[in-house]
């Protein structure tokens, strides 16, 4: 407590309201990904991860029924601060007894009702979810909404169009928009012969999943991507493409940090998505070398993504969801440190003297606008972090905890 006060006045002295700042970042609502538990296998038949992605290491206790995802979902959330929406993949269909008989271009929103229940008990304050493109025999050639093959398309087109529908029930039973995001894997390893065909085919099947629904209950929103494994040459959906496409089609763009050129950074496509869009999705990750998924932590670039949220007053239209998967630490620890770290840059952000700086900006004061970027640095953002997590009951070093959870249930996995 008495080194909050002493934190409070320090920043007070810039014209900084921690208070404020405080208020503010409770209320932030983050979407957190239900895949890091299970390595991002889910329930409904697949055993490994294909479409690109992959996790890699092989650290034991992951979750590997319904109730075991849900229980470290609980754990994970009681340790992570702020205010959770849950984000669910369509592979994570509790299918009962229609197991292998219904498949994912007819899921329906009973499949996912355990979630809705799970959520309501456990303070979550929406729901968001993904058609899963992979995974599944139905990905002729690793390809969905562009393959050639129609009687392929045309299931997956059915998927889309059936994961907005339970969206839509989900954001009825929820009360707040429920977030949907097309992510599709479709690309190829080596230079194409056709780069166009895919796009048109692409576009046509996101024209025909949008065709009819409920725009006050779900946005929907279109996630690119450079490359992916295996698909190193060509991705169908670039960013350029889905750029255009959202701007169209009045849907958003997604911007997973870990999908561009890796001197690219999102910090600074979200102030010229806002130029234009009302609302701007976020799947915050961290790119290291190839791979795009590692746990997000307390990094320059996070801060900078941050920064641009807070002094654009854009908390309202961002759509901030978490999209990491490591399976070579504990993945309860994994999750818990992405989310920490995602409301710690926030708190970073909130405690800027941006209307101080926007000033300095416009008056061509770049030496002091450095300076000051310098000094708040190391400006003493840890207290007020720590009072953050002390009014919702938590501590910075929680690990402890994690490993207790290791101990008593996932080590006897
Ligand atoms: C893959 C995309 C996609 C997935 C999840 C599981 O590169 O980032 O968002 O990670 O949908
Ligand atoms: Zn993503």
């Amino acid at each position: 407590m008495a080194r909050y006060e002493e934190a409070k006045a320090l920043y007070a002295a810039y014209g900084i309201d921690t208070e404020k700042a405080l208020d503010t970042l409770k209320n932030v609502e983050i979407s957190v990904h239900c895949w890091q538990g299970d390595d991002v296998i889910g329930f409904d038949g697949s055993d490994s991860l294909d479409g690109g992605i992959q996790t890699t290491g092989n650290y034991p206790g992951s979750a590997k029924t319904p109730e075991q995802l849900m229980a470290d979902i609980k754990k994970a959330f009681s340790l992570m601060p702020g205010k959770k929406r849950l984000n669910l993949h369509a592979c994570y269909a509790f299918l009962g007894a229609d197991k292998g008989k219904v498949d994912r271009d007819a899921y329906t929103y009973k499949y996912f009702e355990p979630w809705v229940k799970f959520a309501k008990e456990n303070g979550i304050v929406g729901i968001d979810f993904n058609p899963t493109y992979f995974g599944h025999p139905m990905m002729k050639d690793g390809l969905s909404l562009s393959s050639p093959d129609e009687e392929v398309r045309t299931f997956w087109i059915n998927h889309g169009k059936s994961c907005i529908a339970i969206a839509e029930e989900f954001a009825r039973q929820m009360g707040p928009p429920s977030l949907v995001n097309i992510w599709i894997p479709d690309g190829f390893k080596d230079i194409p012969a056709d780069r166009l065909s895919p796009r048109l085919r692409l576009k046509d099947s996101l024209d025909r999943i949008l065709a009819d629904y409920d725009r006050s209950l779900v946005h929907v929103s279109v996630e690119s991507k450079v490359f992916g494994i295996g698909l190193e040459s060509y991705t169908v959906g670039s960013n350029e493409f889905y750029q255009n496409y959202a701007a169209k089609a009045g849907i958003c763009c997604l911007l997973d940090t870990g999908h561009y050129h890796p001197t690219e950074v999102v910090s600074d496509k979200i102030p010229s998505l806002l130029a234009f869009y009302d609302k701007v999705a976020l799947h915050i990750s961290r790119p290291v070398r190839w791979d795009s998924d590692h746990v997000v932590i307390f990094d320059d670039e996070l801060k900078e993504l941050c920064k641009e949220i807070v002094r654009n007053n854009a908390i309202d239209k961002m759509l901030i969801g978490l999209d990491y998967f490591d399976a070579s630490i504990n993945r309860i620890g994994a999750w818990v440190t992405g989310e920490r770290s995602v409301e710690k840059a926030l708190l970073f952000a909130l405690l800027q003297p941006s209307d101080e700086m926007r000033k300095l900006q416009d008056q061509a004061k770049f030496g002091k606008i450095q300076h000051l970027q310098e000094i708040f640095k190391t400006m003493p953002l840890g207290d007020v972090w720590n009072e953050y997590l002390r009014r919702q009951n938590l501590v910075d070093d929680w690990y402890d905890e994690c490993e207790k959870y290791e101990t008593e249930v996932l080590s006897k996995r």
